[in-house]
């Protein structure tokens, strides 16, 4: 067991109840010593008592639950406590147990202690993050599944696959001499071939799972007087940003999280981008160009009821490349913007004033991050996972190419088998660094 640590597991402020956690060598009898319970001490079971200082000083009255390993959290003894949720309190407990010889515990290093232990594979403490940091149903459902292991479940027999493989070709080699069975030439690209599929169906899940997990990034751009706040307010539900018919309204960027079917979206109203020597509304310009920049996907919006003019044309300058939504917004008023100049972009007619428009509108969205809909919804892969996956996928492509037309050694082909096979385990964390770990848990709060 490691060295016992402790933290403040719930947020700074006033609440009903707050929670310390202690884990690790020892915490079972630093706790007993100073939290005084008249009932009879047994683990998993609520004992109701008062915690006191080193000198026997009540502190506050609480219940603890006393865990032995390896049946916890993070494998180890651990205790929990729960206190009155006043920071007061709870600084007061935490600096109580760094006195009786605790170390205050580093971000995510109770999950940490859990995967260290095998409570978890890496995944399933990846999905411990997920899971709090969820901002809607959707989010939660997947870092729930995640959590449970589905993810792994997928990973797990592919990395098996690669290394039932490399344990064929290693056989090859020391008994080629004898009259052994070995794995042919169209063995091993049937196996390599079938991981090839099963990755690239895990990666077409990747734009969505990072939009799920951190949200889409959505700009609304176009010349002043469009209806951009108007559509802004449309998409929200609420009449949040100012509207009026004055070109200009909108000085700097507004942004609001609208929760588009599971998928969180950060929407940003931006200042009409026109030439202006209002130094004010310039400024607003600026930021609008900004957030061009920095969006997942653009809302071009244009007046459908009127002119194309030059204005437009200067937006559509800035945006053309990032493939944006072209909006033809005031189609209540009639189309008689020539929709050819948008050829080859995806065009949405609606209107702001009315709704027309809109459900195909945010259907539009979903579909530009790869998330139709909540059918057959199962697992999504993170940015970490993907970048894994997209490197374990290139070296099977390689070896695939190379293998298909050479003569390849078994010791060369094992070379490349292998190092597929640790791309995958480092996604479940079966393969795994210091570097990896620390990078992971360091995103974790503190008492997580
Ligand atoms: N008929 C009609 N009018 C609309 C529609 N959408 C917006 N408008 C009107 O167009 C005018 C401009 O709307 P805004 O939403 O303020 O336009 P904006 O693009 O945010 O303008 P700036 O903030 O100045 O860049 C207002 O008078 C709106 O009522 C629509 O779909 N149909
Ligand atoms: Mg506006």
């Amino acid at each position: 067991m490691r060295d016992p640590i402790v933290a403040i597991a719930t947020p700074y402020g006033e609440s009903a109840v707050g929670m310390i956690r202690l884990s690790g060598k020892g915490v079972h009898e630093i706790v007993k010593k100073l939290f005084k319970t008249k009932a009879k001490f047994e683990e998993r079971k609520a004992l109701y008592g008062t915690l006191t200082d080193l000198e026997g000083k009540p502190v506050d009255e609480g219940i603890a639950i006393f865990y032995k390993a390896p049946k916890s959290y993070t494998g180890e003894d651990m205790v929990e406590i729960t206190l009155h949720g006043n920071p007061v309190i709870l600084e007061k407990a935490l600096k109580i147990f760094i006195d009786a010889g605790c170390r205050l515990a580093e971000p995510g290093e109770f999950t940490k202690r859990a995967f260290l232990n095998q409570k978890l594979d890496l995944t399933q403490a990846e999905a411990v993050a997920d899971l709090i940091s969820a901002k809607t149903d959707l989010a939660r459902e997947v870092a729930l599944r995640q959590l449970r292991g589905e993810l792994s479940k997928i990973i797990k027999p592919l990395r098996e696959k690669l290394l039932e493989l490399h344990a064929y070709l290693e056989a090859d080699i020391e008994f080629s001499e004898e009259d052994i069975p070995t794995i042919t030439k169209d063995q091993v690209l049937e196996v390599i071939d079938e991981v090839i599929a099963k990755v690239k169906e895990l990666l077409k899940t990747s734009t969505a799972g990072r939009v799920i997990r951190e949200g889409l990034k959505l700009a609304i751009v176009g010349k002043p007087n469009v209806g951009k706040s108007s559509l802004f307010n449309a998409l929200l539900g609420q009449e949040r940003a100012i509207v009026t018919d004055i070109a200009g309204t909108t000085r700097d960027f507004i942004e609001e999280t609208l929760n588009l079917k599971g998928v969180p979206v950060r929407i940003v109203d931006t200042a009409g981008i026109r030439k202006t020597d209002d130094p004010v509304e310039k400024i607003g310009v600026q930021r609008s160009k900004e957030k061009i920049q920095s969006a997942d996907v653009i809302l071009f919006v244009v007046d459908g009821s009127g002119e194309f003019t030059e204005e437009d044309e200067e937006v559509f300058r800035e945006v053309k490349d990032k493939n944006p939504l072209v909006v033809i917004n005031k189609v209540d008023l009639g189309v008689k913007i020539p929709l050819e100049i948008f050829e080859g972009l995806s065009i949405i007619k609606v209107s702001a004033r009315t709704g027309y428009g809109l459900k195909a509108l945010e259907e539009e969205i979903l579909k530009r991050v790869g998330f139709v809909s909540q059918e057959g919804l199962k697992i999504y892969v993170s940015v970490r996972h993907e970048k894994l996956l997209k490197e374990a996928l290139e070296v099977l492509e390689r070896f695939r190419e190379r293998y298909s037309v050479e003569d390849i050694s078994p010791e060369i082909a094992m070379l490349d088998v292998r190092e597929a096979s640790d791309l995958l385990g480092e996604i479940i964390g079966e393969v795994t660094t210091e570097e990896v770990l620390g990078n992971i848990f360091s995103r974790f709060c503190i008492g997580k």
